[in-house]
């Protein structure tokens, strides 16, 4: 692999209060990283014995293939997310706070939640699901669905939260693959000022022979539109909660037993249902509140992922009720009706910590400034940003404008396999803009090449990770024989990512996009990403995918879909400007091709642009 220059580099220092105040100071992280060479299953013990377990495991890492973490313990996350807080001081805390699109609110405390789920959990028993059984949820942010997804995993059964913006071919197809017995969905939604009528997908879905293995659909009346229930086969959720006189038990599981599958593409294959488990899982997730979305007591967070995507999962529903914290839920479209919307949800529930991806991010500053300053951000404390590349124009844009220049902005890099993030700067450390810092202290992570040969700092290699954390995932669902196929190597103890990154001389990690998503310009290989950001250093420039095509001299050439912030400005002119912007950035071997400027980019149901849409099917 080639040689590429170390980008430009801004560092920021974080600020005396920020240091002071991070959970994990800059010398513990030290101290952290020199712990796990030492001691690497005493450093995951300490972090399980961080939470509550029903028995002890007597193993902390049982070496099998996939490898069980804490093996021998029994415990269950929704103890951890709920039962405990309900017994501490946290009884009467908020646990969540939600706000609908055309501005309601409401409000639970741990208290209450817990008092939902328990009347869940029983009516859920005695509709006869128990450990085992497979619930498909496709609902939008509601306190309704944290309540039915904690009451599922209370009771041992398990569950995939589906997109709700995909249409019933999708959903069918999850449904036959989990051989789902209950779909849970709502009567519809708001988005964007429309209403989305959920339960007629369900229902399309549902009437075909990929639907046979679903006994029960349960529907939340959100709407409130009127409209028959099925009788064979449809329960409104009110009908499901059960009177209960105290606490209905938590089930004590297997540490491996499965918590949720959820479903990847990426943007490239076909989709893979990933396994995650009760223990392993809140371990690792634990830890990255912890360490570094820095967790406190008076902290809400937004993370503003859909749940039907691990980023979702992990940080708007079991993190932050793992570490007690408020989960800040907005079931609408963050710009709707203006462009300040996000602002405004931010400044009235006093969001404290914005876990974001960088698609949104992109949307924000194509607006401008003016939105943020008309509101009162001094709640913000940290941001952070995951799901795709971070250029560093905007990430500048966004410590700039919204951070003011005060918050830790961390480009935290993770998968669905890894369950929580892997690699992140922490909010003590020095920041890289466009840098998804170091691998968290009990991550070892590495760039190497086609043979697993590690490659000197600065060349562009294979992102791997060594060796097993309590996070990773636990194999495929319902395909056990090959679910490590392809990504681990049992004989090296290697997880290969998929994805092309660099890392410098101090270590820190450049992630340069998919492996299939690189471009090889004359014998030099470059990750999509890298010609993009220096597209993006254009302030005329809102969006852009760049792929390979071929040319008969250099072998590839690039080609450059971008979506302008004043659509009127495309032409000739702007293409010139751009390919001299990237020449002058990359230097004269990166050539552009072709500039096409379009509307919109193909994305993914999580926001990533879809680059192999563009490169197999290029729009007329
Ligand atoms: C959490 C999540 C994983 C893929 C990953 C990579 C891309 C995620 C990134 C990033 C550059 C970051 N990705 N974080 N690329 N910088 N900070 O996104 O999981 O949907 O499974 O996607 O997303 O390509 O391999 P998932």
């Amino acid at each position: 692999m080639s040689e590429q220059h170390a980008p430009e580099e801004h560092l920021f220092r974080p600020a005396a209060p920020v240091r002071m105040g991070a959970n994990l100071s800059a010398q513990e992280i030290e101290q952290a990283r020199a712990w796990f060479a030492d001691n690497p299953e005493g450093f995951w013990e300490q972090a399980a014995k961080e939470l509550q377990w029903n028995e002890p495991w007597h193993t902390v890492c049982d070496d099998g293939d996939p490898p069980t973490w804490f093996a021998g313990a029994k415990c269950n996350i929704v103890h951890n997310c709920l039962d405990r807080h309900v017994h501490s001081a946290n009884r009467n805390k908020l646990a969540l706070v939600w706000e609908s699109e055309a501005g309601e609110t409401r409000k639970w405390t741990y208290f209450e939640l817990s008092r939902e789920v328990n009347r869940l959990a029983a009516g859920l028993r005695r509709l006869g699901f128990q450990a085992g059984s497979v619930f498909v949820l496709c609902l939008p942010p509601l306190p309704e669905t944290v309540a039915l997804s904690l009451a599922i995993a209370k009771i041992g059964a398990v569950q995939s939260h589906v997109f709700v913006g995909y249409a019933a071919k999708v959903l069918r197809a999850r449904i036959a693959a989990l051989q789902a017995e209950c779909v849970v969905c709502a009567d519809g939604f708001a988005r964007n000022g429309s209403v989305v009528g959920l339960k007629e997908i369900v229902d399309t879905a549902l009437d075909s022979p990929e639907g046979d293995s679903v006994e029960l659909t349960i529907v939340v009346p959100r709407l409130g539109i009127k409209q028959s229930l099925r009788t064979d086969r449809d329960l409104a959720y009110d009908d499901v909660l059960h009177p209960v006189h105290g606490n209905e038990p938590t089930t004590a599981l297997d540490s491996d037993h499965i918590l949720f599958v959820q479903y990847t593409s990426g943007t490239t294959g076909t989709p893979k249902g990933v396994v995650h488990t009760h223990g392993g899982y809140m371990v690792a997730l634990n830890r990255t509140m912890n360490w570094v979305l820095d967790i406190k007591a008076t902290d809400i967070l937004w993370c503003q992922a859909d749940l039907g995507w691990i980023t979702g999962q992990s940080y708007a529903l079991w993190g932050p009720l793992l570490a007690g914290s408020t989960t800040m839920l907005y079931e609408g479209h963050p710009l709707y009706p203006k462009a300040d919307r996000i602002w405004r949800i931010v400044e009235k529930a006093g969001v404290s910590i914005l876990y974001t991806t960088p698609t949104l991010m992109r949307m924000v500053k194509r607006y401008g400034p003016g939105f943020p300053a008309q509101h009162d951000l001094s709640a913000l404390r940290l941001l952070a940003a995951v799901g795709e590349p971070l250029a560093p124009e905007v990430w500048l844009w966004w410590h700039e404008h919204i951070g003011q220049g005060q918050c830790p902005l961390l480009n935290t890099w993770w998968q669905t396999e890894t369950g929580a993030i892997v690699i992140s700067p922490l909010p003590a450390n020095t920041l890289k803009p466009g840098s998804v810092g170091r691998p968290l202290p009990g991550i070892q992570a590495a760039v190497v090449d086609p043979e697993g040969t590690p490659v000197p700092a600065n060349t562009t290699g294979h992102l791997v990770l060594y060796g097993s954390w309590p996070g990773f995932f636990n194999g495929l669902f319902r395909e056990h024989d090959q679910s490590f196929a392809g990504y681990w190597s049992p004989s090296q103890k290697t997880y290969w990512t998929g994805d092309l990154a660099r890392q410098d001389a101090d270590g820190h990690l450049w992630i340069l996009g998919r492996q299939d998503e690189v471009l090889n310009i004359a014998g030099h290989i470059l990750g999509a990403t890298e010609i993009e950001n220096g597209l993006l250093v254009h302030p005329g420039v809102h969006e852009v995918a760049v792929v390979p095509v071929p040319d008969k001299i250099r072998g590839q050439a690039a080609k450059a879909y971008v979506v302008l912030k004043e659509p009127h400005q495309a032409g000739d002119a702007l293409k010139t400007a751009l390919t001299e912007l990237v020449r002058q950035e990359l230097g004269p071997v990166v050539r552009i091709k072709d500039i096409v400027f379009v509307e919109t980019l193909p994305k993914t149901g999580s926001g990533k642009i879809l680059r192999r849409a563009l490169r197999d099917s290029p729009p007329a």
